[in-house]
């Protein structure tokens, strides 16, 4: 019975439509009225975890080329507003800033052939047109701008390389990594 009423409060609280949860509502309690068996509620989906709240990350960079955020944790398809500041004072030609999500198949053995490609994208703000392994990303900002992107952290679990695509700036220390577990 307990793992019942825990069943109706996971769904009540993420309401994406009232029809399904009413609905949801009205089975559970005829579940219930059939004996609670815990078979049934299996059966029904209501063991699953619910799913994980979105989060906000915040990164900053500076004129120094560092991000000051290299590592952060994402469930698998957790939404993800990722907050890009540059904090720097230098224009943003010589030491613009954006924050770039890869997919793992780039990793940091393998990430120059990446950076070769974005660094003759300065039209496109060092972001690659239809760079298949790019998985996010926001502008390229100057001193005091920012940008916020949302997207879906991916479903596999595993490690995604984040990086700042302007020429140089990777190898100085814009990059993290973004955990998937
Ligand atoms: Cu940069």
């Amino acid at each position: 019975m307990k793992q019942s009423l825990m069943c109706i409060k996971a769904r009540v609280r993420h309401p994406t439509d009232e029809t399904i949860m009413r609905k949801a509502f009205s089975e559970s309690l005829s579940i219930m009225a059939l004996g609670c068996s815990a078979l049934l509620l299996y059966a029904t989906g209501c063991a699953r975890a619910p799913e994980a709240p979105p989060k906000q990350v915040q990164i900053n960079a500076d004129d120094k080329m560092k991000f000051d955020l290299t590592a952060f944790e994402a469930k698998p398809g957790q939404k993800i507003s990722v907050t890009l500041k540059n904090v720097g004072t230098t224009p943003k030609f010589s030491m613009g800033h954006n924050f770039i999500l890869l997919d793992r198949t780039v990793n940091p053995g393998n990430v120059q052939a990446f950076l070769d490609k974005a660094s003759t994208q300065a039209s496109h703000d060092y972001v690659p047109p239809d760079a298949k392994e790019v998985l996010a990303h926001t502008k390229l900002l100057g001193p005091n701008e920012t940008d916020t992107v949302t997207f879906n952290a991916p479903f596999v679990p595993g490690e995604y390389l984040y990086l700042c695509s302007f020429p140089g700036h990777y190898s100085q220390g814009t990059k993290g990594f973004m955990t998937v577990k």
